[in-house]
């Protein structure tokens, strides 16, 4: 913490229009996981785009490591009501991956898929144009495996749930098929700033 007396100070800066609703800030970084944490070795670590039930491209760890990186810090809020100002990551833009499979974005909804069965459903919309990213590093160090290591989707403008660990594949459906949490009434959405929590919130 750097203060530079009473001169020169500047006001401090105003968060209280960065925490959504229902929400409270924290300074830990929680861990949330539906099931144990999974063994994720890097040698067979792969990661697959699907349009339906068709792969239409993957990348093993070494291939996607090769990908443009990108760094983005974001503010992340948890359904459990913590939220967490100016997490800082890096990874790969979902741009990219559509980029690298030479791809447009094939139909308006993704359903991510992880290595411990785990899948949610976010709008296409939301991943592209700069959104969001596969995620391996976070505070500028490989991410631990019980925050989602060795990658995990990263969609900071919805609830934190829909930022899958331990990602493997994102798959593009014609329809909004629901995920693991939104199948057991989680809002299919999930906007932390319209507090849509539960199957049924507006
Ligand atoms: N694969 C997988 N991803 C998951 C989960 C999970 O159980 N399995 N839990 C979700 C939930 S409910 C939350 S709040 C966040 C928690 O991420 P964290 O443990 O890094 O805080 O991960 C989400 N991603
Ligand atoms: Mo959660």
């Amino acid at each position: 913490m750097v203060t530079r007396g009473f001169f020169g100070r500047q006001p401090p800066p105003d968060i209280s229009n960065r925490v959504p609703p229902g929400q409270a800030l924290t300074d830990d970084f929680p861990v949330l996981s539906a099931g144990p944490t999974p063994k994720v070795p890097l040698d067979t670590w792969k990661f697959t785009l699907k349009v339906g039930p068709r792969p239409v491209k993957s990348w093993t760890w070494e291939e996607f490591n090769a990908l443009p990186q990108t760094r983005m810090t974001r503010d992340i809020h948890c359904v459990t009501t913590w939220s967490k100002l100016d997490t800082p990551w890096q990874g790969v833009m979902i741009d990219d991956l559509l980029g690298d499979a030479n791809i447009e974005p094939p139909t308006g909804f993704t359903l991510a898929h992880s290595f411990d069965g785990y899948t949610t459903n976010v709008p296409t919309a939301d991943l592209v144009g700069g959104k969001s990213m596969v995620a391996t590093h976070f505070e500028g160090k490989p991410l631990t495996p019980d925050h989602g290591g060795p990658a995990r989707l990263l969609v900071p403008h919805l609830y934190f749930w829909k930022s899958a660990k331990w990602v493997n594949a994102l798959q593009f459906t014609e329809r909004d098929e629901l995920g693991f949490w939104e199948l057991r009434g989680y809002h299919a959405y999930g906007d932390p700033w319209r507090e849509q929590r539960y199957t049924g919130d507006p």
